[in-house]
């Protein structure tokens, strides 16, 4: 399907005369400006991100992480990371105009402290079984596929019991904390948080269709902190055999707030979808720039003029607006996550699904 790139008619500036360029140097003087020079720049009449698509190969990343892990250790570093960085706003650290994504890697034996921020994380695991991070004083166990939730200001540390390194993408709202400028950031007074809730707790009490009866929400997320990749692996399976299968998104779900139907996180969205072997999604797009983890399989997404073929482990990006095109070659699932829910509280989110030929 093809992409409609007809921009709607905007405003002309008006003409730059003697007169007018020696007013606005006077005006500039005074740290004023005259809007009607910059209007549809600061207006544009639809998204003009700055960000670019991009992929990153995992079997590229993962020798340069390792290296990582030989030269120096997670204490060190507070979390050892290397950022993804979107190729068009380089040393922004941030992936999308609105969120900052990265590969956090842990050693046998290693911790990464406690700490708290205001700031919003997910991880979404890509390697390794044995981790575990606590929140809020329950731990629980990393495994590939679990997607997990580090709400903002809750206490978090990270721990690597097990003989392999685990590896894990962090998704954290910082860009758009720091927009707000109101980022909070503080240390436990301990390296590792009380373990006092015991393993399971949050997803038995929250996660099986039913709510405490006198649950009242603690905070503004969900009250589940991991979502694991067995079960929604299984219910990918079962809607696929059960259909229908979107012709855009293939089988896609949204992770939920079980208390209220709504985003687990207030800025951050994420999601999950099987695209069928075979599948060749028709074009569609959205304002929400989002972060593609691929869990299973092989295929290919156009994002714009763009083939980005992909394969386990693999990540992309999509802007903002970027028309978008998923193909499979055999049954593959993909993760993703965007500032979905910040657009859709402030009503700015819109999608066109699919695009109009
Ligand atoms: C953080 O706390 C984690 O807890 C990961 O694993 C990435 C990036 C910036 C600031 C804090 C984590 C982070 C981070």
């Amino acid at each position: 399907m093809d992409i409609v790139t007809t921009q709607a008619k905007h405003y002309e500036k008006p003409e730059l005369t003697p007169e007018r360029k020696a007013l606005y140097d006077r005006l500039d003087a005074k740290h004023v400006a005259p809007l009607w020079e910059v209007l549809s720049k600061i207006i544009p009449a639809s998204p003009t991100p700055e960000t670019i698509p991009a992929l990153w190969r995992y079997e590229e990343l993962r020798p340069l992480l390792m290296e990582a892990g030989r030269l120096l250790t997670a204490k060190e570093a507070e979390r050892r990371v290397i950022m993804l960085e979107n190729p068009a706003v380089r040393g922004q650290s941030k992936i999308t105009q609105s969120l900052y994504s990265g590969l956090q890697m842990i050693l046998p034996g290693e911790i990464a402290v406690c700490h708290r921020h205001a700031a919003s994380a997910l991880r979404f695991v890509i390697e390794g079984t044995a981790a575990y991070t606590a929140v809020e004083g329950e731990r629980t166990t990393m495994h590939p596929g679990d997607f997990i939730l580090t709400p903002s200001w809750s206490y978090h540390d990270h721990g690597n019991p097990g003989n392999d390194p685990v590896v894990w993408l962090d998704g954290l709202d910082i860009p758009l904390v720091n927009m707000f400028d109101s980022s909070f950031f503080e240390r436990h007074p301990e390296e590792r948080q009380p373990n006092v809730i015991p393993e399971g707790d949050a997803l038995a009490r929250y996660g099986a269709n039913m709510m405490p009866v006198d649950y009242a929400p603690s905070g503004h997320s969900s009250p589940i902190f991991n979502y694991p990749y067995s079960q929604s692996r299984d219910t990918l399976d079962r809607l696929y055999r059960f259909g229908p299968v979107s012709p855009c998104h293939g089988v896609k779900m949204r992770y939920i707030n079980p208390a209220t139907g709504g985003y687990p996180m207030p800025t951050i969205g994420a999601f999950i979808q099987l695209l069928p072997k075979g599948f060749r999604g028709l074009t569609h797009r959205a304002t929400d720039a989002t972060v593609f983890s691929v869990v299973e399989g092989s295929g290919r997404t156009k994002v714009g003029d763009q083939m980005f073929s992909w394969g386990p482990r693999d990540l992309f990006v999509v802007p903002s607006w970027y028309p978008v095109a998923h193909e499979a070659d055999v049954e593959s699932v993909l993760f993703s996550f965007s500032d979905r829910p910040a657009q859709q509280a402030l009503g700015l989110w819109r999608e066109e699904a699919p695009v109009r030929a």
